[in-house]
């Protein structure tokens, strides 16, 4: 699988410094960037079969929500999805876009790179995120419902903005909430960490497919053993 091939680059070069430069500028002010066709629309059919089929595995993890998930470790070494993730000028052109010099994946074993399955009545909870962004990549809308909400940059490391982040979770604070398209083929870049963000409610048969992809500006970082078990249902053997 070449990933290269997934990837519509004549509307996105990924080694084009103006493109990173341009992004990088929109990410600065509004903390998220969304680029709709990253994928090239042909190449979707064969990834919502991928996803479809690695689905059957998805752990229903409820933690802090429903819906099911699929684990780094789940994606077999000839997964399309998997070969996105390990490919480097993708992480390349992130870490060019978040003007950092370089990025790291995700060290969790699990939750470096996720399938998020939601079917029929599942959502995701308002929560942040342990590892710096996370890239998603939206496969298949559902019916109804699905829609990513985001607050971008609510807090930081030096503020943990608790009165607004509560404010937010009550339901009081929708002036601040910023949704975000679900057309397949989408790639979505945000600061999970500091950017307190949900899913509304699934409606309808067909299931929303999303594929996350974990990076972090240190190495090593994991998640801990309260957020695995809670997530996949299991720790490292
Ligand atoms: O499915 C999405 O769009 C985001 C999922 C998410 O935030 C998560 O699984 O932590």
């Amino acid at each position: 699988m070449d990933p290269a091939a997934l990837v519509d680059t004549d509307r996105w070069p990924l080694d084009d410094d103006a493109l990173a430069g341009r992004l990088g500028q929109q990410f600065a002010r509004e903390h998220v960037v969304v680029l709709p066709g990253f994928v090239r629309q042909d190449a979707l059919p064969a990834l919502v079969e991928e996803c479809d089929r690695l689905a059957r595995v998805a752990y229903h993890t409820t933690y802090n929500a429903d819906l099911e998930v699929v684990a780094y470790d789940q994606f077999p070494a000839d997964s399309a999805i998997r070969a996105l993730y390990e490919w480097d000028p993708l992480m390349e052109f992130v870490a060019r876009v978040l003007g950092q010099e370089r990025l790291h994946r995700y060290a969790d074993p699990f939750g470096a790179l996720n399938l998020a399955v939601m079917r029929d009545g599942h959502e995701l909870g308002w929560h942040f995120d342990q590892t710096d962004f996370v890239v998603s990549i939206a496969i298949q809308p559902s019916l109804g419902g699905g829609h990513f909400e985001n607050v971008p940059q609510v807090r930081s490391a030096d503020n943990p903005n608790e009165t607004t982040v509560e404010a937010v979770r009550r339901g009081e604070r929708d002036d601040l909430v910023r949704i975000e398209p679900m057309t397949p083929g989408t790639l979505m870049l945000f600061n999970g960490r500091w950017s307190l963000h949900r899913v509304s409610r699934v409606t309808g048969p067909v299931p929303r497919h999303v594929a996350l992809l974990a990076y972090d500006t240190k190495p090593g970082t994991d998640s801990d053993d309260e957020l695995k078990l809670g997530r996949y249902g299991r720790l490292p053997a």
